[in-house]
């Protein structure tokens, strides 16, 4: 009996930086009812779906940058998400800004939660490649100020049994690292769900504005076949507090090939019907790591001590 799992992506278009969370939220439920109507099982919202990606600009007034965090989930303002998602046995993804003050400080990190489809929280996923910088850099048209708002996660990549496969999770620019899709590769992941809020034109790298899209397709594809994953990419997008976004969401089959893509840049549901059981061929006859992966021949200690040689030392 094949694995069926309706595989929803929810893209945002821009949100506004005094929308508030109910507002966000009633965007959310609506795509939400959207995706149950298409007979979707799961709905994945992007990266940082709750606020504007404050980390664009500089906030100076502690108070301020709160106001862009979540100190509980489910809180009043996204309960309404998880009562309807279980009223309609829909589980769903949802990145935010999370405020953690559970070991006696202040810890901000740009998270992503798995809810299934009853209304529980099934895993949590705390982004650990933070690109940009901590330092403004007033010189440029805007910012991305990850390091100097979130912590490194701490959570590692982990891949949880849920809606009848193994599912994953990474944020944004952990898609362009491939070690990211290979952990959860190594534990047999079948979904890896991930939001983004990825500018057209990077300030610093001006030669790559026309490539953004190819490259935001490149990494998701190749993940998704080296590692025989489906994999769910969804973005924020639009021109959101005068920062241009790509969208161009997407489901990838374990084959690399983009089998539903959205084509706007607002808030757009596309529905994927993903046969979790066609992850088993590329894992059996093409990435079967135990039989084809030989890391300890490699040459690099990399898988030991997470550091290669230099090359032309003994290892
Ligand atoms: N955004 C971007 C991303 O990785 C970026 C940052 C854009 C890095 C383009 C390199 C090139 O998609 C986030 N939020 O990670």
């Amino acid at each position: 009996m094949s694995r069926i799992l309706n595989v929803a992506i929810a893209q945002m278009g821009p949100i506004a930086r005094e929308e508030s969370r109910q507002a966000v939220v009633a965007r959310l439920l609506a795509m939400m009812r959207e995706a149950v109507a298409m007979r979707a099982d799961l709905v994945v919202y992007p990266e940082a779906a709750l606020t504007a990606f404050f980390p664009h600009w500089v906030v100076n007034d502690e108070a301020e940058l709160d106001s862009y965090f979540e100190t509980e989930m489910p809180g009043p303002a996204t309960r309404p998400l998880f009562e309807e998602a279980a009223r309609h046995g829909i589980g769903f993804h949802l990145g935010y800004a999370e405020l953690d003050t559970s070991h006696g400080r202040k810890q901000r990190f740009n998270t992503a939660i798995l809810v299934g489809k009853d209304g529980r929280i099934v895993g949590k996923y705390r982004k650990i490649h933070l690109p940009g910088y901590a330092t403004p850099r007033p010189e440029e048209k805007f910012q991305n100020l990850e390091k100097r708002y979130f912590e490194v996660g701490d959570l590692g990549f982990p891949v949880w049994e849920a809606m009848g496969g193994r599912m994953g999770m990474m944020i944004c620019n952990d898609r362009r690292w491939p070690e990211a899709y290979r952990v959860m590769g190594l534990q047999g992941v079948e979904l890896i769900v991930l939001g983004y809020n990825t500018p057209a034109a990077v300030p610093s790298m001006p030669e790559t504005d026309h490539l953004q899209n190819f490259h935001n397709r490149l990494v998701m594809q190749a993940g998704a076949y080296q590692n025989g994953t489906f994999v769910a990419g969804v973005a924020k997008a639009g021109i959101e507090e005068g920062v241009d976004q790509i969208g161009q969401s997407c489901v990838i089959a374990p084959s690399g090939e983009i089998v539903v893509q959205c084509s706007g840049l607002g808030d757009e549901v596309q529905v994927a019907r993903c046969d979790l059981d066609l992850c088993g061929s590329y894992k059996q006859h093409i990435f079967n790591f135990a039989a084809h992966r030989r890391p300890e021949h490699y040459g690099l200690i990399v898988e030991r001590t997470g550091v290669g040689p230099v090359l032309g030392t003994k290892p």
